[in-house]
């Protein structure tokens, strides 16, 4: 039977184990570009003996209009590019492998946070009914998230470009690859959903419609990097950030299915509510992972299937028996650096403290103790 420390090639990367760190969201980037510190955090997890067989990273900006928190960083600039290599060139020292996870956000913005002050955009001009994180005078403040303008369908293609420019930055900044973020309501999933797009274009309306614009984002970005080395996360039933949707299903099969002829190297799905019920439901019934796991493997589709979401090693150790191909973990990553470890000798985990996962320097961040 499949374990957690199997080895596993996953498109053109080799992972020594099958334990995945997940994208954390830290806001320890001031201006947008990777510190020391990170590179410390990240090298923490790195090796593959203790930590994590790949490591995705915190949610990186593709643009500065793809911003919605203070703090978080960027991969558009070659001052960014220049900053993150360093962390993965550390990462790499330590035998680690890392991914980067290129985010737009849309409207889960704030106006202080975009450029010049403008509102964000989004597939429609609806607000989203949630909060951002800004960083004011040291301290996070929880605030509304500001009103959307409805993008142009001329805008479009300028998005892609922006995607497709910060997969060949982060090749540029030494990372093994990219996991497109198209999950947690975000941009990429807003169009997805009928909850934030009632577009009348052929970027809204039907189900063919709404995937429009993320299937041309993985296009394009696995046009540009390979296909072998780009990853995709979604979320079917997450109501994160207002994400909402009556008929996931048939909307999610469809995306998997598309995705089926781009070769890539995994999809990794929230199970549930992100960060939350593993249960969690939208529309009448509950979903069905099986199925969707099926709707993209039936289209030819040979990726890795990552999952993730409240895993424990029961949990993790089922989901490798039901087919997964990884594991990945979030939470418990940040408080055990070496989680790997812990989960093979079954020895005890450390707890996050939560007043340090938005923001702040080392405490909380990489003071946490390994095992002697
Ligand atoms: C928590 C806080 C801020 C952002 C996500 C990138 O949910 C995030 C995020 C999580 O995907």
């Amino acid at each position: 039977m499949t374990s957690m420390f199997d080895p596993l090639q996953v498109g053109r990367i080799q992972l020594a184990n099958r334990v995945v760190m997940a994208p954390l969201t830290r806001n320890r980037a001031p201006g947008a570009i990777p510190t020391p510190l990170m590179a410390t955090y990240y090298t923490q997890r790195a090796d593959p003996q203790n930590g994590a067989g790949l490591i995705v990273s915190e949610a990186t900006a593709i643009s500065h209009q793809g911003q919605g928190y203070s703090d978080v960083p960027g991969i558009w600039s070659d001052e960014q590019i220049a900053a993150w290599k360093k962390v993965t060139d550390s990462v790499h020292a330590a035998a680690g492998k890392i991914v980067v996870q290129l985010w737009h956000v849309g409207r889960i913005s704030h106006v202080d946070l975009q450029p010049g002050g403008q509102a964000p955009v989004a597939p429609s001009a609806i607000r989203a009914n949630t909060k951002t994180v800004l960083i004011r005078d040291g301290v996070p403040s929880f605030e509304d998230t500001s009103m959307p303008r409805a993008l142009t369908l001329d805008e479009l293609p300028g998005i892609v470009d922006d995607y497709r420019r910060a997969a060949r930055n982060a090749i540029a900044a030494g990372f093994d690859g990219v996991e497109v973020h198209g999950a947690n309501g975000y941009l990429l999933d807003q169009f997805l959903r009928s909850g934030s797009n009632t577009r009348t274009d052929a970027y809204g309306g039907s189900i063919e419609n709404r995937a429009r614009f993320l299937l041309e984002v993985m296009r394009a970005v696995t046009q540009e990097i390979g296909g072998d080395r780009v990853g995709l996360r979604l979320s079917p039933v997450t109501p994160a950030n207002d994400a909402q949707d009556p008929q996931p299903q048939p909307l999610f099969d469809y995306v998997v299915a598309q995705l089926a002829p781009l070769n890539l190297a995994f999809l990794h799905l929230i199970e549930g509510a992100t960060g939350g019920a593993r249960d969690h439901v939208q529309g009448d019934t509950p979903f069905d992972y099986a199925a969707l796991r099926a709707s993209y493997r039936n289209a030819g589709g040979k990726g890795a299937w990552m999952v993730n979401n409240g895993l424990d090693t029961a949990l993790a150790n089922q989901a490798l028996a039901e087919g997964a191909d990884l594991v990945a973990f979030g939470r418990p990553f940040i408080a055990n650096p070496d989680l790997t470890r812990r989960l093979r000798e079954g020895a005890a985990l450390n707890e996050p403290d939560r007043a340090t996962f938005y923001g702040g320097g080392a405490k909380g961040y990489t003071d946490y103790p390994t095992l002697a």
